[in-house]
């Protein structure tokens, strides 16, 4: 049961921010970060993978993790979490998406601005002089267990491609950044779907829109710690969790 003095807050709020982590395309099949990883890269953690030195070592490895990715992400469809996220913008004057995925699921469920913080996987570019290339990547056909596949080489130097995420130990795009942050400090309502709050900077932004008097809302089937006042949990999946928050306070879903 979603608590009345949630619904009556976010019926009346103006700024409403939404952050969203791996949990949030879980219900469209795709593995968060804290699940294990499998075939090629099992015996590999996604901290691991994630990072230039990773790439350095092995450019084969990780692209074709990425290109696995993608191609699954390619494949999903976005699930009744992203809708329920898209349909809350023709219900409050101003809402603020942030993501820390880089899957295009949110955008595909109709979101016109997302703000991804650690990039994305639809955008390669060189890992030697930065260029995007004009051409966009080909449909990736990965077998299931995944594969090491060479990464494509720069168009204008000898540079090769490299996924256009943000990986540990990289900074992350200063303009979204602050973007993030700077909602999060005047939304009245906070909306945290499936993330573990374990990455920083973006964790940060949760506890930013609390400190700045936002009501923060905690999406996950593991209900986190609340500090009590002005937060909330909703335990369980964000697929059935944000359709129902959405029917209770604006009556469709
Ligand atoms: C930076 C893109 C510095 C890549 C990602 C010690 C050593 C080294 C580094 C550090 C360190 N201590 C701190 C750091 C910094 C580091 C960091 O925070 N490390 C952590 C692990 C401690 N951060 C960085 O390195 C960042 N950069 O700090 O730069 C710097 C400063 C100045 C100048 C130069 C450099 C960069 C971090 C970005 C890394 N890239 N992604 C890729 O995708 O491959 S992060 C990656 O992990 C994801 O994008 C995501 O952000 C994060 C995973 O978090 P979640 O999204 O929360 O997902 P997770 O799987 O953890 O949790 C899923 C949740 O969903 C769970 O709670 C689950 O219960 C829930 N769930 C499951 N099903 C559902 C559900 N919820 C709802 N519904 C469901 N159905
Ligand atoms: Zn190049």
């Amino acid at each position: 049961m979603i608590p009345a003095p949630l619904i009556e807050t976010l019926r009346s709020a103006r700024n409403v921010m939404v952050f969203t982590g791996a949990g949030v395309s879980a219900e469209s099949g795709i593995p968060t970060f804290r699940d294990s990883l499998t075939g090629l890269w099992e015996r590999f953690d996604a901290a691991s993978l994630a990072t230039p030195e990773a790439f350095r070592a092995d450019p084969a490895l990780v692209w074709g993790w990425y290109e696995w990715r993608r191609m699954n992400v390619l494949q999903a469809q976005p699930n009744p979490a992203h809708r329920a996220i898209a349909e809350l913008a023709r219900h409050v004057p101003r809402l603020t998406l942030v993501s820390q995925n880089v899957d295009d699921l949110q955008e595909r469920a109709g979101s016109a601005e997302v703000i991804h913080l650690h990039g994305s996987l639809h955008q390669p570019r060189c890992f030697t002089c930065g260029k995007i290339p004009e051409e966009p990547l080909s449909m990736p056909d990965e077998p299931e267990g995944g594969r090491r596949v060479q990464p494509p080489q720069c168009a204008v130097c000898d540079g090769q491609l490299r996924p256009g995420v943000v990986w540990f130990g990289e900074s992350l795009p200063l303009d979204q950044l602050n973007a993030a942050f700077a909602a999060a400090e005047l939304c009245d309502v906070l909306i945290s779907v499936g993330t573990s709050g374990l990455v920083y900077p973006a964790a940060e932004v949760p506890g930013l829109a609390w400190r700045a008097g936002a009501t923060v809302v905690h999406v996950n089937p593991q209900a986190g710690t609340s500090h009590g006042e002005r937060e909330y949990a909703l335990a369980g999946p964000a697929g059935e969790k944000l359709p129902e928050l959405i029917q209770q306070a604006f009556g469709r879903s």
